[in-house]
């Protein structure tokens, strides 16, 4: 039975609402149970957000409906939270917040969530209309809705009680259906005590048909598709977080193994096949983008991270500029195709269902890859392995980023199952490279954006969602952004362990104030900063690890007992590089002194 009903019985025990003329068992509800109900009917039992003016008591009736509410110490956690526990399950997460600042505060996540397709739903409060659109200076007054529009997918306002079921309903299936995104959905405060009588309250309601409908591609586009990839020479697979998020590992992984097409994964759809498939070109990545002649994008877009399919690769170093290849792009947005260069072959549909007809597509005479390619990756990819794991055996007082993620290496590796966050510039970098995942889904890091800050949320919706362990690595200056999120890992017990690669800086710790004054250089923090403290100041393990040894000890420990865990890992100040691997993005001054 919904709250509805629920509520229907209760009011009608408990109290009529004063001035409603009913009959006398004429039971009534109101705004604050149509929004639960609309949202435990469509399957959503979990809400991330953080209670305030005028939306208090909406958390507190949900979770006396039986929903979880994860209750955040900022909206923007709460919402990375929200999005990312979309991009797990596929079913849109819930951010609640309250008005004007709270809204604001989500706005990161929500449009974070629309750049890197995870399906969201951004609720906040607001204030009433007639004083908003006279500007009468309302407490917190804010045009939420004109604001969030051009951050969002898709934003709506609901006003009278009756249309709430529309409101939930048009949310979910605009942040779930075709590419998804991050939603605004906008309940001024006098919505949520509107009353109306229950049983239509209940009829207003709209469980949504299936939100994220299978779209096939056609038959000729899988065609043209096949007929371009078997004509190639050199071909390449590029997996990225769309392939993760469309759950079609299965076909997939056969797509690639059938064809013996080398593959390359994005950071989020590492783990669709495991990193140390044979087939993985990652370990030469400079090497076969440049090099192959037919590109097969699968939930993946030619964009920055891509060096938009054309021009040198990233790295920093001189490689060979790539373009000219040929592009096979599948997608389920239309509109992707040629965003960069010319694709030859787009075939457009949801992956599950592409990958369905390109696997049936490729019939008992596919030709594999030329030998001559497949043994170019592999002597680069040897190298390059070989020079990793020299500079993984070395073991430096202090630890640099290779020997202590070498130990995450193993830990990840023995626990495959473990849910992976990570963000920073070096700590994000040299991680993706180290780190192998085994399983999809599990790496959830800055993604599209670089977007710093997404630790602890993505942490505690990981853990909330899959129950399994969560390994977050984070560089110290990432963490800055979210660690009080700590305070919340402690409150819910989350098996959370974080590991804190601290080499004392945004980048590193050596940077020097350029004007000699008595400030430190803006990169530089509190040298051998004590962030396990933090931790334990709320009730959780905090480790202050110098070597590998303490490091994996501590690791284990926090797996073992799923205890909420955050371990400073003490990294060499001078270890790393301004901003990683992505330096070259950085504008060099044409000052000439
Ligand atoms: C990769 N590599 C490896 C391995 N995996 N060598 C050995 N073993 C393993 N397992 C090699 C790979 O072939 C590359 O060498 C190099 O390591 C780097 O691999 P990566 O990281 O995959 O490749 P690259 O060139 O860095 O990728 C470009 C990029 C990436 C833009 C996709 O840098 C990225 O995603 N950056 C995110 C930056 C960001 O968002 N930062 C947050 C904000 S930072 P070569 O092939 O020899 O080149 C704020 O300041
Ligand atoms: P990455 O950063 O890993 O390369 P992007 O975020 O750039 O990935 O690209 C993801 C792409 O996947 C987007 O173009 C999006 O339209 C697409 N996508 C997301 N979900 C699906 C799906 N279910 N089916 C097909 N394409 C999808």
């Amino acid at each position: 039975m919904g709250t509805a009903e629920s509520q229907v019985a209760a009011t009608s025990d408990v109290q009529q609402h004063p001035g409603t003329t009913t009959a006398a068992s004429s039971p009534v509800t109101d705004g604050f149970h149509l929004v639960i109900d609309a949202l435990k009917l469509n399957g959503i039992d979990t809400i991330f957000g953080l209670p305030g003016i005028p939306i208090t008591d909406l958390t507190r009736m949900a979770q006396a409906a039986g929903m979880r509410v994860i209750s955040f110490r900022h909206e923007q956690n709460a919402g990375h939270a929200a999005a990312i526990a979309g991009f797990m399950t596929q079913k849109p997460g819930i951010c609640l917040t309250v008005s004007a600042p709270g809204f604001l505060n989500g706005l990161v996540a929500l449009a974070n969530a629309t750049t890197n397709c995870f399906p969201m739903i951004l609720i906040s409060g607001s204030s009433e209309r007639e004083i908003v659109d006279l500007q009468q200076g309302d407490y917190e007054e804010m045009d939420q809705l004109a604001i969030a529009k051009p951050l969002a997918k898709a934003a709506f306002r609901v006003l009278h009680a009756e249309d709430i079921g529309v409101g939930i309903a048009r949310a979910i299936r605009a942040a779930a259906s075709g590419r998804p995104g991050g939603v605004y959905l906008d309940l001024p405060a006098k919505l949520f005590a509107q009353t109306m009588d229950a049983h239509a309250g209940r009829r207003s309601l709209i469980e949504v048909v299936d939100p994220a409908p299978r779209q096939f591609p056609a038959q000729d586009a899988v065609q043209r598709a096949l007929e371009l990839l078997k004509s190639a020479k050199r071909p390449l697979i590029l997996l990225g977080k769309g392939a993760a998020y469309a759950q079609a590992d299965a076909d997939i992984r056969a797509f690639v193994e059938r064809t013996g097409i080398p593959y390359l994964p994005m950071s989020m759809a590492k783990g669709l096949l495991p990193d140390t498939h044979e087939q993985s070109a990652a370990a030469a990545r400079s090497y076969a983008l440049p090099e192959a002649d037919v590109v097969m994008l699968i939930g993946a877009r030619l964009n920055w991270l891509l060096s938009h399919g054309k021009g040198k690769t990233w790295g920093g170093k001189d490689h060979k500029a790539w373009g000219g290849q040929k592009f096979v792009q599948v997608d389920i947005s239309p509109q992707e195709a040629d965003s960069n260069v010319r694709v030859d072959a787009p075939v457009v549909g949801d992956i599950g269902s592409c990958m369905s007809l390109l696997l049936a597509g490729i019939g008992p005479n596919w030709t594999r890859p030329p030998a001559d390619w497949l043994t170019a990756i592999a002597e680069r990819k040897a190298k390059n392995i070989a020079k990793m794991a020299e500079a993984l055996a070395k073991d430096p007082t202090p630890m640099n980023f290779h020997s202590a993620l070498a130990v995450v290496r193993d830990i990840v590796k023995a626990n495959p199952d473990a849910c992976f966050v990570n963000e920073g510039a070096n700590a994000l970098d040299f991680t993706r490279s180290i780190v192998d995942m085994y399983r999809p889904r599990k790496r959830l890091d800055v993604g599209t954006w670089g977007v710093m800050g997404i630790g602890m949320g993505f942490s505690v919706a990981a853990a909330v969602v899959s129950g399994q362990p969560v390994i977050a690595i984070e560089g110290d200056s990432a963490f800055g952004f979210s660690g009080m999120e700590v305070e919340t890992i402690c409150r819910y017990n989350l098996p959370v362990c974080v590991v804190i690669l601290n080499n004392n800086g945004v980048y590193r710790g050596t940077d020097v104030n350029p004007g000699g004054g008595p400030d430190v250089a803006p990169t530089v923090f509190v040298k051998n900063a004590r962030y396990e403290k933090l931790m334990e100041a709320f009730g959780g393990a905090g480790v202050h690890a110098t070597t590998p040894g303490e490091l994996r000890k501590a690791m284990e420990e926090a797996i073992r007992s799923r205890r909420p865990t955050l371990v400073n890992a003490v990294i060499d100040e001078a270890a790393g590089t301004e901003s990683g691997r992505i330096t070259n993005l950085n504008p060099k001054s044409g000052k000439k002194s």
